[in-house]
């Protein structure tokens, strides 16, 4: 099965209520001012966004539907469009491209969302393609989470700097980063506690982490990545926001994508922050991370088998 098949797959639950709920508003009728209202606030339902839902709803009024051709492949020509144009800028080739310098990648979100997995899963990628990949068990607060990072690394063969339970996450990053400068690695990823924005000491400790990698290598962290958890739905906006004040995000990452049918969201935090979007996360295994591509995203959201 090719990665897009099984992107398609994995992503089925948002794409065909989406597709069959458009679907079932514009069959059998004319795309009058009503109709119009209607595909509107589905698209808000579909967690699209209110202002790109309210785009979307005027450049289908503006366009002639040609009567010829059947309005649902009209309509849906329009959304894939739209969200190509919206989202291929924020596609980051670059990401997963081979480096010669040292990149520390601070991995930040709330509890749960995937962050130690995707982790792993990048770690893969990387390391496959000739990198030279470790990790920093920065999330010190629970030893289960130590040993889960320990998992991958040994599954996917990175090095792993971590220390004991409770001890600080700031030191283990920056043994990590000084070990990955003096030994050549090519990516220091950085795991984290899962801190609740609004405990404001433990978002103290985040900043810290970023503070100390800077000590090593003055141009860390060279990316910021937040991870979001599809299934959180309207929360996730809340969280960029809080995250990116905190120290700014230069890249996004969407998981659980196959066990949601909310992956309209992914469009609605594209419109209103414009942040690069990296990868998605389909799955708990080491291969279910899909680098993002505007256009595979699109044509798996509209079109379902
Ligand atoms: N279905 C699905 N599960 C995922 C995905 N990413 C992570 N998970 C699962 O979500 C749970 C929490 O993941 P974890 O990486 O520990 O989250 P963290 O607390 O942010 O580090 C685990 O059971 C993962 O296997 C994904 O893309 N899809
Ligand atoms: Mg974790």
């Amino acid at each position: 099965m090719g990665i897009f098949e099984k992107f398609k797959i994995g992503f089925k639950k948002s794409a065909s209520t989406f597709t069959s709920g458009l679907k079932e508003i514009i069959i059998k009728k004319e795309i009058d001012d009503k109709t119009l209202d209607e595909i509107e606030d589905f698209l808000i339902q579909s967690d699209v966004g209110v202002s790109a839902s309210e785009e979307i709803r005027n450049i289908i009024a503006q366009k002639k539907i040609d009567p010829n051709k059947s309005k649902i492949d009209e309509v849906n020509s329009i959304l894939r469009n739209y969200i190509i144009d919206l989202m291929s800028p924020l596609e980051n080739e670059n990401f997963f491209k081979n480096k010669n310098d040292l990149n520390t990648i601070l991995v930040s979100g709330v509890n749960g969302v995937g962050k130690t997995t995707t982790i792993g899963k990048i770690g893969k990628i990387l390391n496959s393609s000739g990198n030279k990949v470790i990790f920093s068990a920065s999330d010190t607060f629970r030893a289960a989470a130590i040993e889960q990072l320990e998992n991958w690394a040994k599954k996917i063969g990175a090095e792993i700097i971590k220390s004991s339970q409770g001890s600080d996450p700031a030191s283990v990053a920056y043994k990590a980063v000084d070990h990955a400068i003096k030994n050549k690695f090519t990516h220091v990823l950085i795991d984290t506690a899962g801190r609740l924005q609004n405990k404001k000491n433990l978002m103290e400790e985040y900043k810290k982490i970023a503070n100390v990698t800077k000590k090593v290598d003055p141009n860390a962290p060279h990316e910021v990545l937040l991870v979001l958890d599809a299934t959180s739905g309207q929360n996730v906006i809340n969280q960029v926001e809080e995250f990116n004040d905190i120290i700014p995000i230069t890249g996004l990452i969407m998981t659980k994508l196959d066990g949601t049918a909310k992956g309209g969201i992914l469009i609605a935090i594209a419109k209103k922050y414009k942040l690069p979007i990296i990868a998605l996360g389909l799955g708990e295994k080491e291969d279910d991370l899909q680098i993002f591509k505007a256009e595979q995203f699109a044509e798996a959201f509209i079109t379902v088998s």
